[in-house]
């Protein structure tokens, strides 16, 4: 089952011209409306309309996601604003904030690469998809939302949270598919057990999980407790959000969107390629995005490639599922979480010390991240009222800057460990 089969099974030499085209094409777009590629890529001397190879983009500077917080927040786009039809953004406020834009035919573009990742894992227009993804700035919700109307599918936007209701649609309205973090499926299989649910009586047969790391393990976890099967699919906002790869029935690694990303896999140290079918981090450059080109982008994820042609007969080259991130970014609730944010929400209120460590656990398969800083002597002395309400200000404070609620723990001045080198504040204590 392909949803555009000559795409999805073109010939590799095919793909590759087409990728050739669409690349000098894409290069020489950003170059002309561009000012920050037109900069960077004067300053090496490269003119893109003399590209002859995919190979020789390896000579173009990559774009790291502080280069996008630096042009935040539309300076990247390649359209002007009319032409721009929807924004969504990477979760953080305004300082770490990325923005990215869709043209009209970005969304198409989008809608269809969805809705081939719905397809590859078993979906088709019979289907009843429960979208368990936030909506708003995220690209969780609206991404799969598109995907799955162009699929044709009955869609229920319940978007995230209130589980019990969303067990009770699920039954109710006869959701055969659902559509959500690997983490939040657990949290449902565990209240469906609470409430005495029978997950095996209900209509539902397909999980399609991403937005944050999971393991072969909790697929069959997923699959045995739920009855379902499970598909990893895989995507970001900077590039398009969801779509980007997606698995088939042949639960066996994610096929990448060639024709529209072209993909390297490098060491993060040395930024050369690693050779073929080796873990690296995963570079992306857009190939066919109006508003917002990107090239070379960082994912900081870390993946492989896994050369060889699949069983289901698509030719998009397959890769493993992500195994972490060259960076220190955790995700937590499906948000994206630097330490960094934290320490800079830390850092601007009275009565607490520079050090701080954050402990992430799973608990009824909920992240719950806690974070305990050091309170300055007088503050331990001080009122258990003082202490609460300093307590509720950083909880304030680390919610409006996550989104995310946190634990807070306050501990007496040097009792955290002090790092000599490179310091590691963060526990992360989920098995996943
Ligand atoms: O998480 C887009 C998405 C939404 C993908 C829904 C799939 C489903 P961001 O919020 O920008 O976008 O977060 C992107 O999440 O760089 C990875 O680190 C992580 N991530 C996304 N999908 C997976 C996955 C969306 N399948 C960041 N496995 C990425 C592991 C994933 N990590």
């Amino acid at each position: 089952m392909y949803w555009q089969p000559k795409e999805e099974c073109l010939d590799r030499g095919a793909l590759a011209e087409l990728q050739r085209k669409r690349l000098q094409k894409t290069l020489t777009r950003v170059a002309s409306h561009v000012p920050f590629y037109r900069n960077t890529f004067k300053k090496r001397n490269l003119d893109p309309t003399q590209l002859r190879s995919l190979e020789e983009l390896q000579e173009y500077p990559f774009t790291l996601k502080q280069d996008l917080r630096d042009n935040y927040p539309y300076g990247l786009f390649a359209v002007p604003l009319r032409d721009i039809v929807r924004v969504h953004s990477s979760s953080g406020t305004t300082g770490m904030a990325t923005v990215v834009g869709y043209s009209r035919n970005d969304i198409q573009t989008w809608s269809d690469l969805v809705a081939r990742v719905l397809c590859g894992a078993g979906l088709t227009r019979e289907d009843v998809i429960q979208i368990a993804f936030g909506y708003g700035l995220f690209t969780g919700g609206f991404g799969l939302h598109y995907g799955a109307e162009r699929l044709g599918a009955s869609v229920i936007p319940i978007s995230a949270g209130n589980t019990r209701r969303q067990l009770q649609i699920m039954r109710d309205f006869k959701t055969t598919a659902l559509v959500c973090t690997p983490s939040y499926a657990l949290k449902m299989a565990d209240v469906m057990m609470d409430i005495g649910i029978n997950p095996h009586g209900l209509s539902l047969r397909w999980g399609l999980f991403g937005a944050e790391p999971w393991s072969e393990e909790m697929r069959l976890e997923l699959n045995e407790r739920l009855g379902i099967i499970a598909t990893d699919n895989y995507g970001l906002s900077e590039i398009i959000g969801p779509g980007v790869a997606g698995e088939c029935q042949e639960c066996n690694g994610l096929h990448i969107n060639e024709d529209h990303f072209l993909v390297e896999v490098i060491d993060p140290e040395t930024l050369q390629p690693v050779p073929p079918g080796e873990i690296g981090e995963l570079v992306i450059t857009t190939l066919t995005k109006e508003a917002f080109p990107v090239i070379r982008y960082r994912t900081r994820d870390l993946t492989r490639l896994l050369p060889g042609p699949c069983p289901c007969g698509r030719t998009l080259m397959r890769m493993s599922r992500m195994t972490g991130r060259s960076d220190d970014m955790l995700i937590i609730k499906g948000v994206n979480v630097f330490p960094t944010q934290i320490e800079s929400v830390l850092f601007a209120i009275d009565g607490t010390q520079p050090h701080y460590r954050l402990i992430v656990d799973r608990i009824n398969n909920e992240d719950r991240l806690t974070v305990m800083v050091e309170a300055v002597e007088s503050m331990l002395f001080d009122a258990m009222k003082k202490q609460r309400s300093l307590i509720n200000t950083i909880k304030k404070q680390l919610a409006t800057e996550l989104g995310i609620g946190v634990e807070v723990k306050l501990v007496e001045e040097r009792t955290l460990e002090r790092f000599e080198g490179k310091g590691n504040r963060v526990i992360d204590n989920r098995k996943i």
